[in-house]
């Protein structure tokens, strides 16, 4: 009967259904439900009347790609007709004998998204389905080609976790607790400006800048920190549920990694969530996602222990570019590294000279790249 009563409300609420307001609704349905012995005679009666045979639970299909939908019936109710729907806006209308629907996957959003039927039998009944499919980009990413246009040094006590550039100045965030820092860097005349630590319980993470302050994150204390610019001065703390790895700025959201495929949008007001973004390349999903920078609308994204940065569409989470940066250090630098965890990490983005900086954690060296 809860199944009944929920699928009823789905339908009421279409196209969106979801959250509280079904729970509430439940209640009051249900002792609508009790109380009401005999409902008018024109009312829509909800029934468990139709199952998936497909799609599975969680099936993996890619844009572009055909996915035969098909459902079966209970005796108990012949079908009239349906109404097929994908993410709740309708594919096709099926007849009373049709129980099968082949449609191409449009292209939209990486991750989760649904498939529907809607059913109408006799005496006014309906029936409702919903099931949740995986969806991944059809295409392989782009290899980007680069140069190296400039090598600066970089300090090998920072265990690079932020990196941003903002008019004319480098900005780190470093980690491991206890040597957690913030720091300004006038690169060109290999200056620190500027350095302050964090206290000694905190990982710092990931840094961005947004209208005039710095906001640095922690790993796992669940805690971020907004200082002025100029002065580095800390003005307030933020709470966040997840973990924190990278930040970036996109326009006037932020966006947030926590080391799995998933991105977060938030308001920088008050660090509220308003969107998650999943991130699958043709494969699946591209998990530990760390750095971050927004660069000409598109998110760079570090992939964590590994050589590679992924250029993800911020609109449908798939990444569309990807930039591999395998021997940037001699071999004489890396065997001064822990080879486990001084990885490639830190993206910046000098607008003016088209160019982005790479770096990893405890590099003697950081890079000037321009994308050919
Ligand atoms: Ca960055």
């Amino acid at each position: 009967m809860l199944c009944e009563i929920i699928s009823l409300l789905c339908i009421m609420m279409l196209p969106a259904c979801k959250g509280k307001g079904t729970a509430t609704a439940t209640r009051e349905e249900k002792s609508a439900e009790t109380t009401t012995l005999s409902p008018p005679a024109d009312a829509v009666r909800f029934v468990k009347s139709i199952q998936f045979v497909s799609p599975a639970k969680h099936d993996t299909c890619s844009f572009n790609q055909e996915i035969k939908v098909a459902y079966a019936n209970n005796r108990r109710f012949p079908v009239d007709s349906a109404h097929l729907l994908y993410n709740n806006a309708r594919v096709a209308t099926l007849d009373s004998a049709t129980r099968e629907y082949t449609f191409k996957i449009p292209p939209g959003k990486c991750g989760t998204n649904n498939v529907k039927i809607i059913s109408f039998h006799p005496g006014n009944r309906q029936g409702s389905i919903l099931q949740p499919i995986v969806i991944k980009p059809d295409k392989a990413p782009r290899r980007l080609a680069f140069e190296i246009v400039n090598v600066y040094p970089h300090a090998i006590s920072a265990s690079t976790q932020g990196l941003v550039y903002h008019e004319g100045y480098l900005y780190e965030g470093t980690g491991i607790q206890g040597e957690s820092t913030l720091r300004k860097i006038d690169l060109f005349n290999n200056k620190q400006l500027d350095m302050i630590s964090l206290s000694s319980e905190y990982f710092g993470e990931g840094i961005t800048i947004y209208n005039g302050k710095i906001y640095q994150i922690t790993w796992i204390s669940r805690k971020g920190f907004v200082y002025d610019l100029k002065t580095f001065r800390q003005e307030a703390t933020f709470d966040y549920s997840t973990q924190g790895w990278g930040i970036t700025t996109m326009n006037d959201t932020l966006v947030m990694s926590d080391g799995t495929h998933q991105l977060f949008h938030l308001a920088p007001a008050n660090f509220n969530k308003t969107k998650t973004v999943e991130v699958y390349d043709h494969h699946g999903p591209v998990h530990s996602l760390n750095e971050l920078e927004w660069i000409n609308g598109r998110l760079w994204a570090n992939v964590w222990l590994t050589d590679r940065i992924v250029v993800i569409d911020p609109a449908s989470g798939a990444v569309v570019e990807e930039l591999y940066l395998p021997n940037m250090l001699a071999p004489a630098e890396k065997v001064k590294l822990n080879v486990k965890e001084d990885v490639l990490n830190g993206i910046a983005h000098n607008a003016e000279r088209g160019t982005i900086y790479v770096t990893g954690k405890h590099w003697p060296k950081l890079f000037e790249l321009k994308i050919k």
